[in-house]
């Protein structure tokens, strides 16, 4: 048996493919481009375990496959390297985070590099780094000094903003800007003065500084995205997240939402994710209209999408948190309703949202007046109104509206039917319904009756059309200190920009990781934390940018790694263009997802790039789940009892790592090692071993089921466990990790290798020609290979390879014709045991460089057929005989044949009849 050394083979290669640069990528406009890429991993403590490279895997797997094709791969790794948890870790230890970072990615990247991806290194990125960040820093001031034109639809300098205001106000501007902005002239522009100019802009730039309500989260001492809380608790570490009012820089998200929804429908993403993104944005088409409240000036206002139902308002309804809410309690409603407003007010907005059966509120005393028809309607507090949204208040409609059916049931207000259906007879009225005793809308159907409504309001100066968005824009800063610092100074109070040749403005040295006595986040210990301008010294912003920010533009930077005067060259960035394949998790959806598409879209408008969506194709690799196991000590023993007998006693289930495990097998010796406590144990054992129980969970080490992939290669080699993690199943499918198969996969790389060597272990490949089952064998596969590309099927290409190598171990075969095309097939797979296949078969050049062989349908079409022979009506023999036969060749090879013979006796046939591809009829 040949010897398959995978070790010394897989270190041979990556030394290879180190030293020559294989994997170099360069811009070549002679070659088409392929731009794979993998969402970069944040390094963590725990290093790498077999669940993060599956996603891996796959992209390296098609950008050889690219390579192989004839394009030009760009496949880059690279770090997310400012985060929370080095953080954390600096602050238990006193360790700084650039320390532990570092010692992370460098472990990161051996256990990458042992896995043999065809990533370019030299390109590799870290958003930690100060060359990097300066140009998040640079990004993040061009956002400070544009706003978005709606007319143009599209982000433009804030310089053109300030000359159109000094020509002629802000009034034909049309821009997103703060909904409170006031309307303003030229003339009263010129005479504000630079402060209150710099407030009026802060309002239109696309980053801004404002007063905000924020996640805070007290545990970890900073604000939160929305993206980064779950149910009210932090995504990491799991604590509690409170609302509450400060200061906070935001980015203007929501100017871009609807070029973010329709840009959806140009990317090639799975609908799910598509849907999340739609969700998240939250298009909402409606009109704003305003109450006014009887006997005072005080006007309500509010967000409704079915304003043609208006004439079925029966009460309006504040959400809990609203000032207003409490201005209008009368003194007979004040106890009832205070109390409520307390109780409310210390439920989170999710909390009381996901309530659906307590449904509580309180009137407040005061009424409004609906313009529409002069009505008199009560002013009510309830749970589900959510402040954060619309208005913050509601026009109730519950004969046609399921949240205010269930609150005016609850309540006894009345339930007014003025659509065709109603909620009171189970039939919700879908939309298009009849409007019925409606004033001037009766008779009309939804949409012209909207119409006709948001035109009295517009009329009457009243309420105009409106379009809303649930998503919000978002919160850019944190106090923390692991994160790129903002580029800011202040003077008088407000923000200025510091200057770009100034750029990076690098993280300071700080004593502690904390925040400081008087609440202050870290950065407010650094010394001389100020940057000096002309006319004196000024205070630095003292938070720094979220983990977003880094991540939102890091695709164009491997284009152009280490570029110092520009973030990424144009020409690198137009050739490279979007990515064509993005490999990663689909927990992303709204946070990284949708902020790389939002900084992507504004460097469009800025004219630095020509795309305007990073990610072309996408596909989310499901989760590697973990796959326990477990022993069975015999209550208060040290005696453990194997799986099948356990019932026969008093057991409790232990978890057991599953690296002393072999398919389900218990190592003795190693468990005993394993614990202290455990040097002593004894076994109940079942035909002599130790069977252990298993159950799939979540891959954590709490449940000793990680797997590390460095054990894998080491026992069975990089491209055993490459393989093997593909023929799981499919990836985007949750899948738990099972080392039981891996003995197969492993067998069938020997099996490949022994088809290149002889009995002896030499490697004998024959110059013979092929026969058609060898090829036929060989050409099946590439067919499969192709077709499993086009859809991503990465676990049907490996079972195809196992049936390839099974039939041609079976026909013996060792030509080359066959066994170079087989070594390329496999390549994108197993890169390793291919490079030394190709270079035994005698090629100078890495297998890489190689062409994807053609795939020739002949070989599989059958070329034989077995033809009936009928002599007199009955049938007498089956010859086979090639399908591209002619007539007279058929006639000939059946009048030969020997049973035919036989049968004839010697006489002539008076009649023979040959259908080509079907049967000879012979007429004695
Ligand atoms: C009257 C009405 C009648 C409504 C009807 C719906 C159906 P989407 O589609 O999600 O945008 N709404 C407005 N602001 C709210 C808030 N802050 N909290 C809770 N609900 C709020 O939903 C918009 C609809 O949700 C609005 O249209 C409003 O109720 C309610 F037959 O107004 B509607």
């Amino acid at each position: 048996m040949a010897d398959y050394k995978f070790r010394d083979i897989e270190q041979k290669w990556q030394g290879y493919w180190k030293e020559k640069g294989t994997f170099k990528a360069e811009v070549d406009p002679n070659r088409p481009k392929f731009y794979s890429l993998d969402m970069f991993p944040y390094p963590s403590g725990a290093g790498l375990h077999v669940g993060h490279p599956l996603g891996y895997i796959a992209s390296d797997i098609v950008s050889r496959f690219k390579m192989l094709k004839g394009f030009n791969v760009l496949h880059t790794m690279g770090y997310d390297s400012f985060g929370l948890p080095a953080e954390q870790y600096a602050i238990q230890t006193g360790q700084h985070p650039a320390i532990t970072t570092e010692q992370n990615i460098a472990r990161y990247t051996e256990q990458l590099k042992n896995i043999g991806f065809a990533f370019d290194w030299d390109r590799e990125v870290r958003t930690s780094d100060p060359s990097y960040y300066k140009w998040t820093q640079w990004i993040f001031m061009q956002l400070f000094n544009s706003y978005y034109d709606l007319d143009a639809d599209k982000a433009v300098s804030i310089d053109s903003l300030v000359s159109r205001f000094e020509k002629e106000g802000n009034a034909s501007v049309k821009a997103v800007c703060d909904e409170e902005t006031p309307t303003f002239s030229s003339s009263d522009w010129n005479g504000f003065s630079e402060k209150e100019r710099q407030e009026m802009l802060l309002r239109y730039r696309l980053t801004f500084l404002a007063e905000t309500t924020v996640n805070w989260c007290p545990a970890l001492g900073t604000v939160l995205s929305n993206d980064e809380v779950k149910d009210g608790f932090s995504e990491r570490g799991g604590h509690p997240v409170e609302r509450k009012k400060m200061m906070q820089w935001s980015m203007r998200i929501t100017a871009y939402a609807d070029r973010l929804l329709k840009g959806l429908d140009k990317v090639d993403w799975s609908e799910p994710i598509k849907e999340m993104q739609r969700n998240w944005i939250g298009k909402s088409i409606g009109a704003e209209m305003v109450f006014r409240v009887k006997d005072s000036d005080k006007k309500i206002k509010v967000f409704t999408t079915r304003v043609d139902t208006i004439y079925g308002v029966t009460y309006l309804a504040l959400a809990p948190e609203s000032d207003l809410a409490a201005e209008l309690i009368t003194e007979d409603q004040r106890k009832t309703a205070e109390a409520y407003i307390q109780v409310a007010k210390n439920r989170s907005e999710r909390e009381r949202m996901s309530d659906v059966k307590t449904i509580s509120g309180a009137f407040t005393g005061s009424y409004a007046i609906n313009p529409f028809n002069g009505e008199e309607i009560q002013i009510w507090v309830a749970d589900y109104v959510l402040a954060g949204y619309g208005t913050g208040a509601v026009m109730a409609v519950p004969a046609h509206d399921e949240r205010d059916y269930n609150f005016a049931k609850h309540f006894g207000l009345e339930i007014r039917q003025v659509i065709e259906g109603s909620m009171e007879n189970g039939s919700f009225p879908g939309k298009g319904g009849l409007i019925i005793n409606s004033g001037f809308l009766s008779g009309l159907y939804m949409k012209e009756a909207m119409e006709k409504a948001i035109e009295f309001l517009e009329e009457k100066g009243i309420g105009k059309g409106k379009i809303q968005y649930r998503m919000r824009d978002a919160i850019f800063t944190r106090q923390r200190y692991w994160g790129e610092p903002l580029p800011v100074y202040f003077k008088d109070g407000l923000p200025y920009l510091i200057e770009e040749k100034d750029l990076p403005l690098v993280l300071p040295e700080v004593d502690k990781y904390l925040p400081t006595e008087d609440g202050e986040p870290p950065l407010g210990r650094a010394k001389d934390w100020t940057y000096k301008t002309a006319d004196g010294e000024y205070p630095l912003e003292l938070s720094t940018m979220p983990g977003w920010a880094g991540s939102s533009w890091y695709f164009f930077r491997y284009m152009d790694p280490k570029n110092d005067s520009v973030f990424a060259d144009k020409a690198k960035t137009d050739y490279w263009g979007s990515v064509d394949l993005y490999i990663g998790g689909s927990e992303h959806a709204t946070g990284h997802l949708l902020y790389s598409r939002f900084w992507t879209k504004f460097l469009f408008d800025l004219g630095v790039v020509s795309i305007d969506e990073p990610f072309q194709k996408m596909i989310n690799q499901g989760m590697i789940q973990g796959r326990s196991n477990f022993v069975y000590r015999i209550k208060g023993t040290n005696q453990f009892v194997s799986y099948g007998l356990k019932d026969q006693y008093d057991t409790s289930a232990m978890h057991v790592d599953v690296n002393i495990v072999y398919n389900d097998q218990l190592n003795l010796d190693k468990f005993k090692a394993w614990r202290p406590d455990l040097a002593d144990a004894e076994f109940i054992l079942e035909d002599g071993k130790y069977i252990c129980g298993a159950e799939v969970e979540k891959m954590s080490k709490s449940k000793y089921n990680v797997v590390n992939p460095d054990d894998i290669i080491e026992r069975y080699g990089a491209d055993t466990l490459r393989l093997y993690e593909m023929f799981l199943g499919p990836l985007e499918q949750f899948k738990p990790w099972n080392t039981n198969g891996i003995d197969g996969v492993f067998k069938f790389l020997r099996k490949l290798w022994n088809l290149y060597h002889n009995a002896s272990g030499e490697f004998a490949v024959s110059d013979e020609k092929a026969s058609k089952e060898e090829l036929k064998a060989l050409h099946k596969a590439i067919k499969k290979m192709e077709e499993d590309m086009e859809n991503y099927s990465f676990n049907t290409s490996v079972s195809s390879f196992m049936i390839c190598v099974n039939e041609l171990t079976a026909l013996k075969c060792n030509k080359r014709e066959v066994l170079e095309p087989l070594a390329i097939l496999i390549s994108p797979y197993a890169p390793h045991i291919a490079e030394e296949l190709w270079s035994l078969l005698g090629q100078a050049e890495s297998i890489t460089n190689a062409t994807f062989p053609e795939f020739k349908e002949e070989y599989l079409v059958e070329s034989d057929f077995e033809y009936p022979v009928m002599i007199n009506g009955k049938m007498r023999s089956k010859i086979s005989l090639p399908l591209d036969l002619g007539k007279d060749e058929i006639e000939k090879a059946a009048l030969a044949d020997s049973n035919v013979q036989k049968w004839l006796e010697g006489k002539a046939p008076k009649k023979v009849i040959v259908v080509p591809g079907k049967i000879v009829n012979l007429v004695v």
